[in-house]
C-alpha cells in the first residue's frame, strides 16, 4: 500500500545487514550509491527460488522449469512497469547498467555510427557511460563531444545548439550523477537531441532507484539501470529500449536461447527481448529484482523521495556548518539527489573514510568512477555520503560527529 510518509525505524527492521555493529558501534550505512542493502523479502525470494523452483528458463517442459520461467517473466513485467515501458518485451535483462550501455554501444553503435559521426556525452558521466563510447569511437572513427559543467557541476546547456549537429548519432547522459548527486535535465536534452535525429540513451543507475521514472515522459530511447542499487541482488539489471529500436538491432552476444533456427552457414534470431539474452540468465537475480520492486512499490516511491529529500536538506544544513568542509555539486537540494560529495580541510578522502569506518560509518571515498568530473574540479577524490530509504536523522548526526573527529585530527 502506498503511503505519503515513511517510518525509517520500521523500514530498517526489514534489512538484516543494518542490525550489526562495526568496530563496536552500530552500523551507519551511507554508501547506498555504491550498492544498497537488501530487505529480507528479497533474501527470502532468492532462497525460495533455489530451494523450490530451481530450473533453467524457457528450456524445460517440466514443472520446475515452468515455475522458474513464470517467475522470471513476471519479474520482467514488473521491471517494465517500474520505468513505464510500453510492453515487457522492451526490457532486456543484463548484468547491470554497465552491460546495458555496452549492449547499445556495440549492437546499435557498430551498425549506426561511422567515421566522422559524433557521440555526445557529458563530463559528469560515470566511466560506464564514457568508456563504451570511447571504444565505439576507436572502432568506427567517430568523435566524442562533451557537455561541460559549471562551477556547481551542472550541465552548461547554452552550448547545446553548437554541440548537436547533423553528425550527432547518439547522446548518452546520466539521469543522476553518482559523483555529485546532480539531477540532470534529461528531458530537455533528449528533446534537443531528437531534433537532430540522435538516439538518446540514459544511464539511470542512480535515477530509477530514488524516483518514479517514466521513460515515455522523459522522451528517451534507452534507459539502463541496475538491481543492486534498488534493494535487489547484484549481477542483475535491465535495458529498456523502444521495441522498434530493439527489433532493428543485431544481437549483442551469440549462444543458446537467442536463436530461432541454427543452420550450418546462416542462423536466425529469436524475437525481442530473447535475441539479446544469450546463455543461461541470472534467473534468481531477475526474480530478486522483481521482489525488490514489489518492496519499494509497497513503501511508495513518493514517500521514499520525500523522506530522502528531507534527510538531504538536514544533512546539507548540518554538513555546511562543519568547519573546512567543501560540498561539491548543486547547492540547492532541489537539483540534488540524496548524495553528498565533499572534502574536509587537508584530510584525504581515504583518511576521512577510514576514520569514519573506525566509528562504524560507511561512506565511499575516491573518484567514484567519474574521473572527468573530478578533473573538472581539479581534485582526484571526494568522500561521499549517500542516503536511502532506511537512513535516519540519527545516521546524519553520527556522520557529523565522525566528521568533527576527522577535523580534530587534521586541524
Ligand atoms: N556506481 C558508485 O559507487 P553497475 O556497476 O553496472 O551496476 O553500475 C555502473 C554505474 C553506472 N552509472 C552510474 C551513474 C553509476 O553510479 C554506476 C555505479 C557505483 O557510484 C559503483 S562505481
Amino acid at each position: 500500500m502506498t503511503t505519503a510518509t515513511l517510518d525509517p525505524a520500521t523500514i530498517r527492521r526489514e534489512f538484516p545487514a543494518l542490525e550489526q555493529s562495526i568496530n563496536g558501534r552500530p552500523l551507519v550505512y551511507l554508501d547506498n550509491a555504491a550498492t544498497s542493502q537488501k530487505p529480507r523479502v528479497v533474501l527470502d525470494a532468492l532462497q525460495a527460488y533455489y530451494e523450490n523452483d530451481n530450473a533453467n528458463v524457457h528450456r524445460g517442459i517440466h514443472e520446475l522449469s515452468r515455475r522458474a520461467t513464470v517467475a522470471y517473466e513476471e519479474s520482467r513485467a514488473k521491471v517494465a512497469g517500474w520505468v513505464g515501458a510500453a510492453e515487457p518485451s522492451e526490457i532486456v535483462w543484463t548484468r547491470g547498467t554497465t552491460e546495458a550501455i555496452n549492449l547499445v554501444s556495440t549492437a546499435w553503435g557498430l551498425d549506426n555510427v561511422g567515421e566522422g559521426d559524433e557521440i555526445l556525452i557529458s563530463v559528469l558521466e560515470h566511466h560506464s557511460n564514457i568508456i563504451p563510447w570511447q571504444l565505439l569511437a576507436r572502432r568506427t572513427g567517430a568523435v566524442i563531444k562533451y557537455i561541460e559543467l559549471d562551477e556547481q557541476g551542472r550541465w552548461i546547456l547554452d552550448e547545446l545548439p553548437r554541440l548537436l549537429t547533423d553528425r550527432t548519432k547518439v547522446v548518452a547522459i546520466s539521469h543522476v550523477s553518482n559523483a555529485l548527486g546532480t539531477v540532470n535535465p534529461v528531458k530537455r536534452v533528449a528533446a534537443a537531441a531528437h531534433e537532430v535525429g540522435a538516439l538518446v540513451l540514459v544511464d539511470g543507475a542512480q535515477g530509477a532507484v530514488h524516483m518514479k521514472v517514466d521513460v515515455q515522459e522523459l522522451g528517451v530511447d534507452c534507459y539502463a539501470f541496475s538491481g543492486h542499487k534498488m534493494c535487489g541482488p547484484t549481477g542483475i539489471g535491465a535495458l529498456w529500449a523502444r521495441r522498434d529500436l530493439l527489433d532493428s538491432m543485431e544481437p549483442y552476444q551469440g549462444g543458446g536461447e537467442m536463436i530461432h533456427f541454427v543452420g550450418r552457414d546462416e542462423s536466425s534470431w529469436a524475437t525481442v527481448p530473447h535475441k539479446f539474452e544469450a546463455g543461461t540468465p541470472n534467473i534468481a537475480g531477475a526474480i530478486g529484482m522483481g521482489t525488490a520492486i514489489d518492496f519499494l512499490s509497497g513503501v511508495g516511491m513518493d514517500a521514499i523521495a520525500k523522506h530522502e529529500h528531507e534527510l538531504l536538506e538536514y544533512a546539507l544544513e548540518r554538513m555546511n556548518a562543519v568547519d573546512g568542509i567543501r560540498i561539491y555539486g548543486p547547492q540547492s537540494p532541489d537539483e540534488h539527489s540524496a548524495l553528498i560529495s565533499f572534502t574536509l580541510g587537508d584530510a584525504h578522502p581515504h583518511d576521512i573514510s577510514t576514520i569514519l569506518d573506525s566509528e562504524g560509518i560507511a561512506v565511499r571515498a575516491g573518484h567514484h568512477c567519474a574521473q572527468l568530473a573530478m578533473q573538472h574540479f581539479g581534485i582526484s577524490a571526494t568522500a561521499r555520503a549517500s542516503i536511502y530509504l532506511y537512513n535516519t536523522e540519527s545516521d546524519i548526526d553520527r556522520l557529523i560527529e565522525g566528521l568533527e573527529q576527522v577535523q580534530g585530527i587534521f586541524a
